[in-house]
C-alpha cells in the first residue's frame, strides 16, 4: 500500500507509487507502445501551433488534437492503426488507486524534453466526468500547477517525481492544471533525460 496524501479536495498524491523496478518495467512497455504508435506532435485547434509536448496513446481510445479540434479516437492520427493495448501494470494501478468500478479506455502518454511545458487547461473532452483521472510521472521532476474550476482562481504548485501517481476526482476533476516546467537532471530513469506523464482516463459513460 502506497502513501495517500489528499493535497486538496479530490486531489490525491501517491508519492513513490511505482518503485524503481516497476518504473523501469513501465518504461520498457512504453518503448513497445511507441514502436506501434510513434510519438506525434499535437497542434492547437484554432491556430495549428504545435504543442511542445510530444504524445502517443495506448488503450482502446486515444486523445488527439489538430486543427479540427480535440477529440478521442480509436486510431493513430498518422498511421490510422489502432492504439496498442494498455500495459497491465497501468490497469492494476487504476484498480488499486482509484475508486471507480470501470476500467479506463485511454492512456495518454506525454513526453516532455527539457524545455517542454503545458499551459493551464481543463480536461473536458471526456463524457464520464464522474470518473477520476489518474496520472503517473516518470523521469525528470515536473513542476505541476493546479487551481480551481475558474481559470482566474488561486493555484498551487506541486513537484511530481518519477514514480509518483496523482488522482483527480470529485471537485478536482474539472480543475485547471498544467506543467510549468521540468527540472532536467533530476532522474536517471530515462538515459536521454526528459519526463513522461501518463494519464489514465475513463472516456465513455459506462
Ligand atoms: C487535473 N498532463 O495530459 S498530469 C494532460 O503532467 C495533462 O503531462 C499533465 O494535464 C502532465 O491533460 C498533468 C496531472 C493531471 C492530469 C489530468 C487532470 C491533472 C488533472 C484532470 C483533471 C484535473
Ligand atoms: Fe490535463
Amino acid at each position: 500500500m502506497t502513501n495517500r496524501i489528499e493535497i486538496a479536495p479530490g486531489v490525491v498524491h501517491f508519492p513513490g507509487s511505482f518503485d524503481r523496478m516497476a518504473q523501469e518495467a513501465l518504461v520498457s512497455s512504453l518503448r513497445e507502445v511507441a514502436k506501434a504508435a510513434p510519438l506525434f506532435t499535437p497542434r492547437m485547434p484554432r491556430t495549428g501551433k504545435p504543442f511542445s509536448v510530444k504524445m502517443t496513446n495506448c488503450g482502446t481510445l486515444g486523445w488527439v488534437s489538430d486543427t479540427d479540434g480535440y477529440r478521442y479516437q480509436p486510431t493513430h492520427p498518422d498511421s490510422g492503426a489502432p492504439w496498442p493495448p494498455m500495459p497491465p501494470a497501468l490497469l492494476e494501478a487504476w484498480t488499486s488507486l482509484v475508486a471507480y468500478p470501470h476500467p479506463p479506455e485511454a492512456c495518454l502518454v506525454n513526453f516532455y524534453d527539457g524545455t517542454a511545458r503545458m499551459g493551464l487547461h481543463q480536461d473536458r473532452d471526456e463524457q464520464a466526468f464522474d470518473a477520476p483521472v489518474l496520472s503517473v510521472s516518470l523521469g525528470d521532476t515536473g513542476i505541476f500547477r493546479v487551481g480551481g474550476t475558474m481559470r482566474s482562481g488561486p493555484t498551487r504548485s506541486v513537484k511530481l517525481q518519477s514514480g509518483d501517481a496523482l488522482s483527480f476526482g470529485g471537485p478536482a476533476r474539472l480543475a485547471f492544471h498544467g506543467i510549468d516546467r521540468i527540472i532536467p537532471g533530476t532522474s536517471t530513469l530515462l538515459p536521454q533525460g526528459g519526463r513522461i506523464n501518463l494519464t489514465l482516463r475513463r472516456v465513455m459513460r459506462p
